[in-house]
C-alpha cells in the first residue's frame, strides 16, 4: 500500500497552520490543558524512536498525534547541549531516570548504575547486523537493502565546529540527509594521529576504516558524535522541536504512562487503544492554594485516559516498554499472576532477553598536559556554568513559603505503595559466560597490542589502574569483575520475531502479537544487539516503523 498526497493540497493546509497556531503551543505539562483527550495517534515516550515516529506521521496533516513524555523538557539544560558536559554530567540528574541494576553475580555482585537518556557517540551497525534481524523474523523488510532509505533519511554529515578539514578521515558518499547532525570532533587532539598511523601501519590487526558508517564497522577510525556547530544533536533537537509548530502534534511532559487500557475487543483480540497516565504517583497533581494564610493543596485531577483512534505506538524504551506491557496485562501469565496483574495475553518474552553492551576503561600514565584530568579534577569552571542552570531552575519552580504545617499518616493508596512507579528489576547479568569473559579479555589485549605501536612511544609511560596492572588472563578477568559498568545500550526486551512465532513479543512490522492497535518502536524491538551505539539504529527502525504506520494508515 502507498500513500498518494497532493503537495499542492498539503501546502495549502499548512499555510492554515500557521495563522491559527503559535510557535510552541502544542507543548504542555499539565493533562487538563491538552485541547482533546483523542488523538489518531497516541505515541509513548519522547525518546530517540518516539521523536522520530512523531515527526514523521505528523508530516500528513490529517493526522493527529500525541506524544506523551514522563521526562521535563530538555530546553535550557546544559548537561543536555553542551557535548562536553553531557558524559560528566548527564547520568544521575534530573533528565534521567536513576535505575540500577539487580546485584551483578559475575561482577563480584556490584549494582550498576543504569541511568537512561543518550549521549552522542554515532555509529550505524554494520549491514551484517540488519541483515540477521531479516533472516531472523523472516521478513525482508529488515533486509540493510531495504532498510538503507531509512538511514539516509536519519542523520546528515555536517562540519566539525571548527571547520578544519576532515578529508581522508571520513566518506561523505556514505551520508545521508537526515534531520540529526554527525560530525568529526572539532578539536584535533595530539591523540587522533597517533590512532590513524598505528591503524595503518598495522595492516590488518587494527584496519584502517575512514567511515564507520560504510557498511562494515569492523576497523579504527575518527569517532563522529551527533553534534552540529558545538551543540549536540538530540532526537529532541532535529526531530520533535522543528515541528512543534504543526497544529496536528500535541506534546504532554512530566506525565508517566501506567498501564494501556484495554478498549475493546476484535473478533475476540484484545484492542489496546487506550492510554492511562499520571503527573504523581498518587495520581494527582497538587496545586498549592492560599487562602488568607494557611497554605493547602488542593487535588485537581486524577488518572487521565486518553485515546487513539488508530494506533498507540509504545516507544518508551527497553526499560519502560516491557514495564509499560506488563502492568497492561501484557507478558508471562504466571509472572504477572505473582505481581497481582491480570494477565490479558500471555507474551512471556516481555521484559527477557535484555541485551546490553558492558563497557571497561583501560586507562594509561601519558607524557602530556593535554589531558583532561586538570578540567575534571578542578570543576570550579564547571561548577559555575552548572550553577548557573541549578539556580535558574529553583527560580522557576520556586519554594512554596509554607506559613502552616501538618503531621499526616501516608495514606494506603500513595505511591510507596503502587507498581508503575516502582523501578523495574534490570539484569543485563554482564559477563556471565566465557564468551563475556573471552570477547573483553580480546578487547584488553587489542588496546595494549595498539598501545604499543611504534607512534605511541615516548609518549604513553606506563598502564594504569587495577585493570592496568593485571597480566595474566586470569588476573585481567578478575580486575574486569571490578571494572566494568554498562554503556548503557539495552536493548532486545520485547523483541521482534517472525510472524507466526511464539516466541517474541512484537512482528516485523512491529505489531504486539496477540493484541490490535498497539506497536512497539523503540530500541527494545530490535531481535539482537547490533555490534553498534545503540542511537543509530534506533533512528533508523524508528524511522522504517514510520513508513510502515503511515502505509498502514493512508
Ligand atoms: C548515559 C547514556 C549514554 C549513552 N550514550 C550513547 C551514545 O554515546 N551513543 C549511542 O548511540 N547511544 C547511547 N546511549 C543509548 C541510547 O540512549 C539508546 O539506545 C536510545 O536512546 C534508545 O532509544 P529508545 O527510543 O529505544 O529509548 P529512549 O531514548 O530511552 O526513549 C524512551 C523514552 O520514554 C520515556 N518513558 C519511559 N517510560 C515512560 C512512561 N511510563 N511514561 C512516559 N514516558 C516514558 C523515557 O523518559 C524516554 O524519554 C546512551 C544511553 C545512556 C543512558
Ligand atoms: C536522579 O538522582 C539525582 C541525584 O541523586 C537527582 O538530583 C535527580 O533528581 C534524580 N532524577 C530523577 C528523575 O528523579
Ligand atoms: C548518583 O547520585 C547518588 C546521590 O547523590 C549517589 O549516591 C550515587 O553514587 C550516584 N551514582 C552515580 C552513578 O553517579
Ligand atoms: C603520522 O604519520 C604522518 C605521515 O607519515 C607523519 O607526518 C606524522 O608525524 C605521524 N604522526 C604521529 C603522531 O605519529
Ligand atoms: C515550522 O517552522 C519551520 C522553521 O522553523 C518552518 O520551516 C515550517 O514551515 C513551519 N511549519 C509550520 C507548520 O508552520
Ligand atoms: C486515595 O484514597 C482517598 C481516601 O480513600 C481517596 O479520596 C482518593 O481518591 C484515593 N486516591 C486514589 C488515586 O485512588
Ligand atoms: C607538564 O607540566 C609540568 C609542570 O608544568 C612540566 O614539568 C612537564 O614537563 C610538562 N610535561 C610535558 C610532557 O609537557
Ligand atoms: C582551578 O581553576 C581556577 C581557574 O582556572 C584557578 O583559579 C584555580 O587556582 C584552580 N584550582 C586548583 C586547585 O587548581
Ligand atoms: C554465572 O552466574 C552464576 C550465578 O548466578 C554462577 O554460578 C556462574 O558461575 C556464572 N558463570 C560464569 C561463566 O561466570
Ligand atoms: C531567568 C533567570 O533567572 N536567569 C538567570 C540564570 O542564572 C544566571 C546566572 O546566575 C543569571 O544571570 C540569570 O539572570
Amino acid at each position: 500500500m502507498r500513500c498518494f498526497t497532493s503537495k499542492i493540497a498539503r501546502i495549502t493546509l499548512v499555510a492554515l497552520v500557521v495563522s491559527t497556531q503559535t510557535a510552541h503551543g502544542a507543548l504542555y505539562s499539565d493533562v487538563s490543558q491538552l485541547p482533546k483527550l483523542k488523538y489518531d495517534f497516541v505515541v509513548i515516550g519522547a525518546g530517540a524512536a518516539g521523536n522520530v515516529i512523531a515527526a514523521r506521521l505528523t508530516e500528513n496533516p490529517k493526522f493527529s498525534v500525541l506524544l506523551i513524555e514522563a521526562g521535563i523538557s530538555d530546553q535550557g539544560v546544559l548537561g543536555v547541549q553542551v557535548p562536553f558536559l553531557a558524559p560528566t554530567n548527564l547520568p544521575n540528574s534530573s533528565v534521567t531516570w536513576n535505575y540500577t541494576t539487580v546485584p551483578q553475580t559475575s561482577l563480584n555482585n556490584r549494582v550498576l548504575a543504569y541511568s537512561r537518556g543518550h549521549l552522542m557517540t554515532y555509529t550505524r551497525g554494520s549491514d551484517d547486523e540488519y541483515n540477521r534481524w531479516a533472516e531472523l523474523t523472516g521478513d525482508d523488510s529488515w533486509a540493510w537493502r531495504n532498510l538503507e532509505p531509512f538511514y539516509l533519511k536519519s542523520t546528515r554529515l555536517v562540519p566539525p565546529v571548527d571547520h578544519h578539514s576532515t578529508k581522508g578521515l571520513v566518506d561523505p558518499a556514505v551520508h545521508g540527509f537526515g534531520p540529526v547532525e554527525v560530525s568529526l570532533p572539532g578539536l584535533p587532539s595530539e591523540l587522533d594521529g597517533r590512532v590513524v598511523n598505528t591503524s595503518k601501519a598495522s595492516g590488518a590487526e587494527f584496519p584502517f576504516n575512514v567511515d564507520i558508517q560504510s557498511g562494515n564497522s569492523v576497523g579504527v577510525g575518527i569517532a563522529q558524535s551527533t553534534i552540529g556547530g558545538g551543540i549536540r544533536s538530540s532526537s529532541s533537537r532535529a526531530y520533535l522541536e522543528p515541528n512543534l509548530n504543526r497544529s496536528n502534534l500535541h506534546v504532554l511532559l512530566e506525565n508517566s504512562v501506567t498501564r494501556l487500557v484495554q478498549s475493546g475487543s476484535d473478533h475476540g483480540v484484545p484492542v489496546f487503544k487506550q492510554v492511562e497516565l499520571a503527573a504523581s504517583p498518587s495520581g494527582k497533581r497538587a496545586h498549592p492554594t492560599f487562602i488568607g494564610r494557611l497554605f493547602m493543596s488542593v487535588v485537581v485531577a486524577t488518572r487521565t485516559i486518553v485515546t487513539a483512534d488508530k494506533e498507540v505506538i509504545l516507544s518508551a524504551g527497553s526499560i519502560g516498554t516491557p514495564q509499560i506491557l506488563m502492568l497492561s496485562g501484557l507478558g508471562d501469565a504466571a509472572e504477572l499472576g505473582r505481581l497481582g496483574i491480570r494477565p490479558v495475553v500471555n507474551l512471556p518474552d516481555v521484559g527477557k532477553n535484555l541485551q546490553d553492551h558492558p563497557i571497561m576503561s583501560n586507562y594509561w600514565v601519558v607524557n602530556s598536559n593535554n589531558t583532561f584530568d586538570d578540567v575534571l579534577r578542578n570543576t570550579s569552571i564547571l561548577d559555575a556554568d552548572l550553577a548557573q542552570w541549578t539556580a535558574n531552575k529553583t527560580g522557576l519552580f520556586g519554594n512554596a513559603p509554607a506559613n502552616a504545617v501538618a503531621l499526616l499518616r501516608i495514606p494506603g493508596n500513595a505511591s510507596i505503595f503502587e507498581h508503575p512507579f516502582t523501578f523495574p528489576l534490570i539484569d543485563p547479568n554482564f559477563f556471565n559466560t566465557t564468551f563475556d569473559q573471552f570477547a573483553m579479555l580480546s578487547a584488553v589485549k587489542a588496546a595494549r597490542a595498539f598501545m604499543t605501536a611504534p607512534p605511541w612511544q615516548g609518549f604513553v609511560a606506563s598502564r594504569f589502574g587495577p585493570v592496568g596492572s593485571a597480566e595474566t588472563d586470569e588476573d585481567i578477568i578478575a580486575a574486569a569483575r571490578d571494572a566494568i559498568v554498562t554503556i548503557w545500550h539495552p536493548t532486545s526486551t520485547a523483541r521482534m520475531s517472525p510472524r507466526h512465532a511464539s516466541w517474541g513479543v512484537v512482528d516485523p512490522q512491529l505489531l504486539v502479537k496477540g493484541v490490535s492497535g498497539l506497536r512497539i518502536v523503540d530500541a527494545s524491538i530490535m531481535p539482537i544487539i547490533p555490534a553498534a551505539h545503540t542511537t543509530g539504529p534506533t533512528y533508523i527502525l524508528a524511522e522504517r516503523a514510520a513508513e510502515f504506520i503511515k502505509e498502514a494508515w493512508c
